[in-house]
């Protein structure tokens, strides 16, 4: 499942430094000949790719490049420092287009590949370039030269890093809303998200991840029935998935009149759990084994009973934990209210966690994941 990532900046190499008027004046030679030195050339605009960096993030903050100019020339032939050239990180995978033709200028495909867009302007020439047999003393020197400057869009096709699953009307969408940028619709009725909708979530020292909201799986998913199968095929190629079971009812189950009512309300919650993983596994095995967070949303609604809360997530990672036969990852279940964001800044660190913990390719390929496929979505 992929998002194309966009951002529009200004580019300009540094401007050429001026060449230098200067005559030699010294005891020796007191009507000695010009000496002024070259202008430094302006310093280039050049973009890097990296694999550390994943998204366009950061290009939202800053639009504008400007290499440094080339500093002036100087007498006794001395030349002018040329400006440094900036360098400019992207991600691996991003395309860079001109602005205004569209037209695609440079495809950043391999780490540490160097790519220059703007030259710097060259250096003046100084006096001292200009003798002639005629034209002894020449006064005049050449300007720097203007450095290129360019109007580029950069674009990503991203890779959802996580996937949001669960039954339709969980609080999916409700989710990706609070801790990302995307709007999707959000409805007390199911089947409202029909296409996955994607969101960056920005993370302190300028990291992020991509996650996806899919649309709510449902018994029979495997085989087509309701909508999220045909998404089935996109999340095979995330690192995580964020299984996200409705607690809305609990409180109500766990505290009716029957003894059993705590049980069979952690039976349900389970019960649920399972029907979502059966699907995945029908569609693919490997899906079953992907590193997963689960979580429970509503709290709003069940926390004004705080020690069932604390009670309910102790029998819910053990149940949980020998279902999928691994350990549970840092607090989880992770019991949050999407609506009123609490628990929320917990949750999105354990889902970095565990996202950087996967990052590699070899680590994706080894986990089954297919090459990306065309298919692409829009936020
Ligand atoms: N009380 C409460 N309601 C919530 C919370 N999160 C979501 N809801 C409500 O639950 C309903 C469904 O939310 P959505 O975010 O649309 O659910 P979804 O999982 O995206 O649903 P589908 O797109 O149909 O699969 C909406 O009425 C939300 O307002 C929550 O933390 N607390
Ligand atoms: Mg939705």
């Amino acid at each position: 499942m992929r998002f194309i990532d966009e951002a529009k900046i200004k580019v300009a190499a540094g401007h050429g430094g001026p060449g230098s008027v200067s005559f030699l004046r010294d005891a020796m030679s007191p009507r000695g000949g010009p000496d002024g030195g070259d202008g430094g050339k302006g310093g280039d605009v050049v973009f890097v790719a990296s694999t550390q960096l994943g998204t366009l993030q950061d290009f939202r903050f800053k639009r504008t490049y400007k290499a440094p100019s080339g500093m002036h020339g100087s007498g006794a032939n001395k030349s002018g420092s040329s400006g440094a050239d900036i360098e400019i990180r992207v991600p691996v995978g991003t395309t860079i287009r001109n602005t205004l033709t569209g037209e695609v200028v440079c495809d950043m495909i391999e780490d540490g590949q160097h790519w220059i867009a703007c030259k710097g302007g060259r250096g003046g020439k100084g006096n001292a370039h200009f003798t002639s047999s005629t034209h002894q003393a020449p006064r005049f020197a050449q300007p720097g030269e203007e450095g290129e400057n360019m109007e580029l869009t950069l674009e990503l096709k991203l890779l959802a890093d996580a996937a949001i699953i669960g039954f339709p009307n969980a609080g999916k969408s409700t989710l990706i809303s609070r801790i990302s940028a995307a709007r999707p619709k959000i409805a007390d009725y199911e089947f409202t998200t029909l296409t996955p909708n994607l969101g960056v979530v920005e993370m302190p020292e300028f990291k992020s991840f991509v996650i996806a909201d899919i649309p709510g799986l449902i018994e029979g998913a495997h085989r087509g029935l309701g909508l999220g199968h045909k998404f089935l095929r996109h999340i095979e190629r995330t690192r995580l998935f964020v299984h996200l079971l409705d607690g809305s009812r609990f409180l109500e189950d766990a505290t009716g009149p029957d003894e059993k009512s705590f049980d069979a309300a952690i039976d349900n919650l389970i019960e649920r759990y399972q029907i979502i993983r059966k699907e995945l596994g029908l569609f693919n095995e490997k899906l079953v084994h992907k590193p997963e967070i689960v979580v429970i949303n509503k709290l709003d609604l069940i926390e004004s009973d705080p020690a069932l809360v604390e009670r309910a997530r102790t029998a819910l990672r053990q149940r949980i934990t020998s279902i999928r036969g691994t350990h549970p990852l840092g607090k989880e279940p992770y019991v949050v209210s999407a609506a009123s964001g609490s628990g929320l800044p917990e949750l999105k660190f354990a889902i970095q966690e565990q996202i950087e913990s996967y990052r590699t390719k070899a680590e994706l390929e080894a986990m089954g994941t297919k090459l990306p496929d065309d298919e692409e979505f829009r936020t």
